[in-house]
């Protein structure tokens, strides 16, 4: 797209719905209609919403987030850099070095493979700036609304075992990764993203090297052929398109490690503030959080006529214990019934049924609570200078008639 087109598509698209009915307290999930269809993206459902296209970046709709398996074509996408401009996975190679590791390997995709024991988890993945919208001040960066979520069934070998074989010493620290997408100014030589994770999270039984994704090679947009997934962490962790792996004996610094980037203020600030370097905390466990996937927001239901109601709920490295509905702006709470994980770090699927007896304009809410007791809060729970961390409750509204 041509950037005065694209300027104007974004423009399009932003206001696209605003004329629609509905709109809750926090209109997130009703604003997008969706994009208009010779706007696709490749490889795409054509009613995700687009919120760039140099580089990529589009998020779900929250109600094509029902599936209990997040299906490929409707995970939201962000890249930092451009796609690998070739990719050919019979020569492609996994180097995994570092100060840290005993002996430097690199291994071909066949080797991986071939040579290690396969493991499929559901795993979620959330970038750190999903809700990145409702701030005030507003926060620069991807303005997602809600569906920067998914949770794809990956496949590939763990992490920790290709560790154990290249030997890691006791000093190691932290991992970081290298990707083969390039960074937008085209330059060579410059990383356009290299973060990683505590040598405790990678070493966990469910912190993968993956190739798949619900039982197909993972899409290019995703990236095909290898990647990394770290389930509840801030999605920026999941390296894409993998072709090293360092062992580190500090902090990894690779580009998006430091400054400001995925982090937050290790103590609370005034919304607006200037916050120095030295007080930002590196997010690590995303918190509590859910999705209402049905109905639809902007739903027209019949009045006394009982329904379904359902989503997913998911907490960082905890479970969820909790998800409760409201009707009547947060006033009464009632349980919804919740399901357990089919692992360790997948999310969770809840519903339940209700009915309105009176007609007129209401809101569903739907809050989670994890196992530490954390629970949703209803607004945003803390202004930071990035944007990262919205877990308020998601909030959609219906008209009964
Ligand atoms: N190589 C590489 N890996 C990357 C990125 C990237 O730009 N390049 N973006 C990260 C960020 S910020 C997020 S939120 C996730 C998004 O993963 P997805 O596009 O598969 O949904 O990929 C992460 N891994
Ligand atoms: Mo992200």
């Amino acid at each position: 797209m041509k950037n005065g087109n694209r300027r104007r598509f974004l423009r399009t698209t932003a206001l696209a719905g605003t004329g629609s009915l509905l709109l809750p307290l926090n209109a997130t999930s009703v604003r997008f209609s969706g994009i208009e269809p010779n706007n696709q993206i490749p490889g795409k459902h054509p009613d995700m919403v687009l919120l760039n296209d140099r580089p990529w970046n589009a998020e779900t709709p929250a109600h094509l987030l029902d599936e209990p398996v997040t299906s490929m074509d409707r995970l939201f996408v962000r890249n930092n850099g451009l796609i690998p401009a070739k990719v050919d996975s019979a020569t492609w190679t996994l180097e995994v070095s570092g100060e840290s590791v005993e002996n430097p390997q690199t291994f071909s995709l066949e080797q991986l493979k071939t040579e290690f024991k396969h493991h499929t988890y559901q795993l979620v993945i959330e970038c750190a700036g999903n809700g990145r919208s409702e701030f005030a001040p507003p926060a620069r960066g991807n303005q997602w609304t809600t569906g920067a979520v998914g949770a794809p069934s990956w496949t590939g070998i763990r992490l920790k075992d290709i560790l154990a074989r290249v030997g890691v010493k006791p000093d190691a620290v932290y991992i970081g990764y290298y990707g083969k997408d390039r960074h937008l100014s085209g330059d060579p030589d410059k990383v356009p993203i290299s973060r990683g994770v505590p040598i405790a999270k990678a070493m966990e039984e469910e912190s993968l090297v993956a190739w798949g994704a619900n039982g197909e090679d993972l899409p290019m947009m995703h990236g095909y052929p290898l990647r990394l997934v770290f389930g509840g962490w801030p999605a920026s962790t999941s390296g894409k398109w993998l072709t090293r792996i360092v062992v580190r004996n500090q902090e990894h610094d690779g580009p998006k490690m430091t400054g400001h980037s995925y982090r937050v203020p290790c103590e609370p600030v005034a919304p607006g503030s200037k916050v120095r370097d030295e007080d930002m905390c590196i997010i690590q466990s995303m918190p509590v959080k859910s999705i209402i996937s049905y109905p639809k927001s902007g739903a027209v239901i019949a009045t006394s006529k009982v329904i379904d109601i359902r989503g997913h709920a998911w907490a960082g490295d905890y479970a969820v214990s909790r998800a409760e509905y409201s009707i009547d702006y947060g006033m009464s709470w009632s349980a919804l019934k919740l399901e357990p994980a089919v692992n360790r770090l997948a999310w969770q699927h809840w519903s339940g049924r209700l009915k309105f007896s009176v007609p007129g304009y209401y809101e569903i809410w739907v809050r989670a609570t994890d196992e530490l007791g954390n629970r949703q809060p209803m607004v945003l729970p803390g202004w930071n200078p990035r944007g990262y961390l919205n877990n308020a409750c998601h909030r959609i509204a219906v008209k009964v008639q």
